[in-house]
């Protein structure tokens, strides 16, 4: 196989198979990663060593029969690079300074020639000359409105109560901040896409905890501000949007984004989304997170159940999130071998 079956559902073209990838393929759930993360020091240590960071790219591909790879680095590397504090504390997650007034929106540094993207890049690089010739890289960043949620808060939080009232409330800061994301996070793609990504993603995790207007305003409206300047850099370089928990706003990102592809949250019946969603653009997902670490007959239905929804040409087989830490390597495998085995009888 020598065509990137990934490029050609983003190019709306019949793929020699049906594209797929996961979204944390590389991570604690794999050994070898545990491994070499316990040896780089601390996972921000990690992202910024370019020959650790490929290798821990590379993991996911070396041992499973995918079509893309992601780059390893995480969405938080854009206010780092912007000069915010970041830390990762054991078993905590990631804790920045916090940016929620006029003076610290203010402080923020453009991002372009700074150390970390230019570790990141070099990671990109790295990684692009060690892919077998049929996988895609896709290099990534978060969205203006979950990265500024993490900034607002200072960190993870459960409902991130103080940056959707900033949402609600608009305070000048705010507006700020999204359009300084805006203009760093498509640096920071452009970057990637000069390094070697072929095709990037935009992470909104947080795209569900906003409603109405405020969506629109806080949503939609930075990311296609994102996705026409991108299309305008780099033309040929395909997009996917995953807007988590847009849940029947989804057919409307894709078309106010012009995105080539729209990431949808495992809550959602993959055939109902794409009966909504112009001809041109392909859906990405989403089988349950939970029923791949639970493994069993059960993950193979649900596998088949989710393919069985969509035509191969407009689909990418992925999760509805991220793979969780303690699901077992083995079960990964499964659900590749299932997609595998129900299109070679559909065929
Ligand atoms: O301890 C460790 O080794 C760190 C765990 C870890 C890893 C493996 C974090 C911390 N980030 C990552 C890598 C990562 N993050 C990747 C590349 C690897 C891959 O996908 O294979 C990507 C694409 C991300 C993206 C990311 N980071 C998102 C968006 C996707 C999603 O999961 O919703 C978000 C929200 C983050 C923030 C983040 N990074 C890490 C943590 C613990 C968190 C906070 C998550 C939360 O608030 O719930």
């Amino acid at each position: 196989m020598n065509r990137k079956a990934l490029l050609d559902v983003l190019g709306n073209r019949m793929p020699e198979r049906r594209p797929i990838w996961f979204m944390r393929q590389a991570g604690r759930y794999l050994p070898e990663y545990r491994q070499l993360r316990a040896q780089a020091g601390s996972f921000l240590d990690l992202c910024y060593a370019p020959k650790l960071a490929s290798q821990v790219t590379l993991q996911p591909i070396h041992r499973y029969d995918l079509d893309a790879a992601i780059l390893f680095a995480d969405i938080l590397v854009v206010p780092h690079a912007m000069g915010v504090g970041l830390k990762f504390a054991e078993g905590e997650g990631p804790i920045l300074d916090v940016v929620a007034d006029e003076g610290s929106v203010r402080g923020l540094k453009p991002i372009r020639d700074g150390n970390e993207v230019r570790a990141v890049c070099q990671t990109v690089s790295l990684t692009r000359y060690g892919l077998p010739a049929h996988v895609a890289l896709i290099g990534f960043c978060g969205a203006p409105w979950t990265v500024a949620s993490y900034m607002i808060e200072g960190g993870s939080s459960e409902e991130r109560l103080r940056a959707r009232l900033a949402a609600h409330q608009r305070p000048t800061w705010f507006g700020d901040l999204l359009e300084r994301l805006v203009e760093a996070s498509c640096d920071y793609l452009s970057a990637q896409i000069e390094a070697g990504a072929e095709v990037v993603q935009i992470f909104d995790s947080w795209a569900g905890d906003l409603t109405g207007d405020v969506f629109e305003e806080t949503v939609i409206a930075p990311i296609r501000t994102m996705t026409k300047e991108l299309r305008k850099r780099h033309p040929s370089i395909p997009v996917i949007v995953f807007a988590r928990g847009a849940g029947s706003k989804h057919g409307r990102v894709a078309e106010t984004s012009g995105a080539q592809a729209v990431g949808i949250e495992q809550a959602m019946e993959l055939a109902a989304v794409l009966a909504n969603m112009a001809k041109h653009c392909a859906v990405q997902g989403n089988l349950d997170p939970i029923a791949l670490l639970a493994g069993g007959e059960r993950l193979t239905s649900r596998v088949e159940n989710v393919i069985s929804e969509v035509p191969m040409q407009r689909h990418i087989f992925n999760l509805g999130h991220g793979i969780r830490p303690a699901t077992d390597p083995g079960h990964v495998a499964q659900a590749i071998a299932a997609v595998r085995a129900m299109d070679a009888r559909r065929a």
